[in-house]
């Protein structure tokens, strides 16, 4: 009854829930994001073993961000997550060029998950306040995202650091 009546209210007065998974490399700045939505605020992080999940209101929308550790010995697990999900931000180093090859590999490995079919993504392209960062069209290109087929996605420039471009991709 009282779920119900929660999801009454909800209908009503227009709030939304959406789950979220944030994806990517170790070190591209899942959790700097996570917390910079969150809170405002830049936080100190060390590389995540395991995952953070918090919840982001925003727009009338509780987002429940859940964000993953991305080394790869640990990037396996993130399957275990995926039920039940929305949406995915996939955050890129756009200036880890080098890598950038991995990140498509894992990016389309991701898509091709049964249980994210539905599963709407953003992309962010992350430190964009670094040297020799790519740009939103290099970084579409490095990962190939014209490859996508049936789904929706958008890529947006990003500093977690300045807090730039992440509340726009949370508009999108
Ligand atoms: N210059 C710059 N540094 C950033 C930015 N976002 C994150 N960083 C830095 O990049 C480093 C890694 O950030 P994390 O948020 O811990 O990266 P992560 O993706 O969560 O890494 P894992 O937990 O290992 O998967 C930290 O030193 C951050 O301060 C950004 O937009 N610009
Ligand atoms: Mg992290």
């Amino acid at each position: 009854m009282g779920i119900l009546f929660s999801k009454m209210f909800s209908s009503v007065f227009g709030n939304k829930e959406a789950r979220i998974l944030v994806l990517g490399l170790d070190n591209a700045g899942k959790t700097t994001i996570l917390y910079r939505l969150q809170m405002g605020e830049v936080v100190s992080t060390i590389p995540t073993i395991g995952f953070n999940v918090e919840t982001v209101q925003y727009n009338n929308i509780k987002f429940q961000v859940w964000d993953l550790g991305g080394q790869t010995s640990i990037r396996p697990y993130w399957r275990c997550y995926f039920p039940n999900t929305q949406a995915i931000i996939y955050v890129v180093d756009s200036s880890d060029t080098d890598r950038l090859m991995i990140a498509k590999d894992e990016f389309h490995a991701i898509l091709e998950e049964e249980e994210l079919r539905g599963a709407i993504v953003l992309i962010f392209a992350n430190k964009q306040d670094l040297p020799g960062a790519l740009d939103d069209a290099a970084v579409t290109e490095a990962l190939e995202l014209h490859r996508i087929k049936n789904r929706q996605w958008a890529i947006f420039k990003t500093s977690a650091i300045k807090g730039e471009g992440l509340f726009e991709g949370l508009d999108w």
